[in-house]
Formats: structure tokens, C-alpha cells, sequence
């Protein structure tokens, strides 16, 4: 029969020379998160700690401490600003009874536990001021399962960027507008081109997250989309001049290309228009470099000039070879 008390002795020591490691390797845990701007704090029952045993880059990641029952281990952060906060997470523990919860400014906004692996989260802050990050293991007053841990690499905060940067569109003098349940914003983590991408807002079904623009006269319109998304419930739309021309669906998950030409003379609305689960930066779509190419009607400033410049020189040569006759 298993002796408990063994078994408990064998894997402090086995958790002490993990912390041997980390003190091998040398890693704060701000380093090992691969984030500098602010500080990073633990406590609790016991403390994250650095160790390259279990990682998602193959380098090193954090670990929650080894807590009793009815005990936590937290590791707190702080962010500026509005952005996306994105990391890696895993968790070996007790199922439905032994959590590895992630907090913003002392929210719930998800948990994870039992058996599983690597995976990426990202989640959106809407507002401005400091907001604190914050990952706690816990467990209930019995049983334990597994590593009985929580683990937490590739931590980052990108700060978003107006949309109008995030498509593009500095000198096309577009004005891209944004609504619905949710706002789409613009992001730094996934992009097509220029560092950063339009992304849509976070919606419920039936919910949605469109954003518009108007562009005048004949010319072609092209842009770059992708969606990020495993349900079929989830679709973008995009609509020229109030008609539905584009969709896409979970199995577009890399950039495409749409071009379409516009014969109107007048003003042609463009909208995006997003339709899905949310899933905490799991289901979304983004869109990148808008362009709008107008077709010239009128003969071109470049034409004007050079007839300008073949009438000067035609104007010399004629004044010249004049003055020569009447010598
Ligand atoms: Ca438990
Ligand atoms: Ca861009």
C-alpha cells in the first residue's frame, strides 16, 4: 500500500530540487514569463517558482508552489493600459475540486482543472488606469490528483493601437467607425502587415461586432482577413454597398486576400460584421490593410505636366530658331 507520508516527504524533495534548478537557472519570475514592465509578486500558502521541467517555449516556465488542502499559492502582476493580456497555461490537478484560476482586479475570468496541456488564452482589458493580473492555484478541503500544480509561460500585454493604425490607413483618409454588443480594436498579437491588425469585439451568440467605413467615387477595395475559431456558429460577414459580397467561417484560419472593383460614382458604405461565441480570444476575426485604389476620371496631374513641359520646350526652341532667322 502507497505510504502517504513517503510519498508527501519524496516530492518536497523532489519540489526543493526543482527550486535547485531555478536557482541553477538563474530566472526570476518575471523572466521566466518573458515580461519586464512591472514586477511580479507571489504568496500565498507557498510561492510560484521558476523551473524548466515543464515548459511551453522549451526554456522555462512558472509553477504554482505545493499547498496543503484548503490552501492557495497566487503570483500577481500589473498591466497599463488597454490591451490584450495573452499566456500559456496548464494544470495537473484534482478535477472540479483543485483550480488554477485566472483573476483580473480580483474577477474570475477563467479557470482550468484536472489534466491539461498547453494552451494559449488571450483576454481583451477595455479600460484604461493599472489592472492587476493575477494566477492562483487552489484547493478544496481534500484529495489530490496529479502534479498538483499550475503552470504559466509566454505571458505578455500588448497594448492596442487605434484602428485606424491597425489597418493601415495613415494617408487614405478613411474614418473607420465601430459598434454593436462589442467594439473591435486594434492589436498587436496576431497581423497580417505593419505590426498590428483590426480585431473584432468579444461577442455572445447572437450577439455581434461590426465596424464601416465609406469610400467615394470608382476604384478597387482590397483587404486581408482571417478568423480565429473551432465552432460553426461563428461568421464574418462583409458587405459592399449594403450587399453581402464575403463570408467567412472556423475554416478560414489563414490571411486570405478580397479585392473587389466599385463602379459607383458616389459614396459606397463598407462593413464587417462579426457573429460569434466568445471564448476569451478564441473566437475572433481580424482584419488588415485596407486599401481603397480610386480610379482617375479626370486625364492625370503627371499628363498636365508634361504637356506643359513639351509646350515650353517647343515654345524655345521656336523662339530661338525665330531670333536666328531674323538675323
Ligand atoms: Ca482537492
Ligand atoms: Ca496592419
Amino acid at each position: 500500500m502507497l505510504d502517504l507520508k513517503k510519498f508527501k516527504i519524496n516530492l518536497s524533495v523532489v519540489v526543493i530540487f526543482c527550486l535547485v534548478i531555478c536557482n541553477i537557472n538563474g530566472k526570476t519570475l518575471t523572466q521566466a514569463l518573458g515580461y519586464t514592465t512591472f514586477p511580479v509578486n507571489t504568496g500565498g500558502g507557498a510561492k510560484w517558482f521558476v523551473q524548466s521541467m515543464n515548459t511551453d517555449n522549451g526554456e522555462s516556465a512558472v509553477r504554482s508552489g505545493v499547498c496543503d488542502h484548503l490552501e492557495e499559492s497566487w503570483m500577481r502582476t500589473t498591466v497599463r493600459g488597454k490591451g490584450m493580456v495573452t499566456f500559456s497555461w496548464k494544470v495537473s490537478s484534482e478535477k472540479n475540486s483543485d483550480y488554477l484560476n485566472f483573476n483580473i482586479d480580483n474577477r474570475l475570468i477563467t479557470r482550468i482543472s484536472g489534466s491539461q496541456e498547453w494552451r494559449n488564452i488571450s483576454y481583451n482589458i477595455l479600460s484604461e488606469g493599472e489592472h492587476m493580473i493575477e494566477w492562483v492555484y487552489t484547493k478544496d478541503k481534500s484529495g489530490s490528483y496529479g502534479e498538483d500544480c499550475g503552470y504559466i509561460d509566454r505571458f505578455r500585454f500588448l497594448e492596442n493601437v487605434p484602428l485606424h493604425e491597425a489597418l493601415d490607413l495613415e494617408t487614405q483618409g478613411l474614418t473607420i467607425v465601430t459598434g454593436g454588443d462589442s467594439n473591435w480594436f486594434g492589436q498587436k498579437l496576431e497581423y497580417y502587415y505593419g505590426g498590428s491588425a483590426a480585431r473584432s469585439g468579444d461577442c455572445c451568440y447572437p450577439e455581434h461586432s461590426w465596424i464601416r467605413t465609406i469610400v467615394q467615387g470608382k476604384g478597387t477595395v482590397s483587404f486581408y482577413w482571417k478568423i480565429l475559431s473551432n465552432n460553426t456558429y461563428t461568421r464574418t460577414f462583409f458587405y459592399l454597398d449594403d450587399h453581402k459580397v464575403n463570408v467567412i467561417n472556423q475554416t478560414h484560419k489563414d490571411w486570405s486576400y478580397v479585392s473587389h472593383k466599385i463602379s459607383n460614382e458616389g459614396n459606397t458604405p463598407l462593413e464587417w460584421i462579426f457573429r460569434g461565441l466568445n471564448n476569451l480570444g478564441q473566437d475572433c476575426v481580424y482584419v488588415d490593410k485596407l486599401t481603397f485604389n480610386k480610379t482617375d476620371t479626370i486625364p492625370s496631374t503627371n499628363n498636365h505636366h508634361k504637356l506643359n513641359l513639351a509646350f515650353l520646350v517647343f515654345f524655345i526652341l521656336f523662339t530661338v530658331l525665330l531670333e536666328h532667322y531674323l538675323e
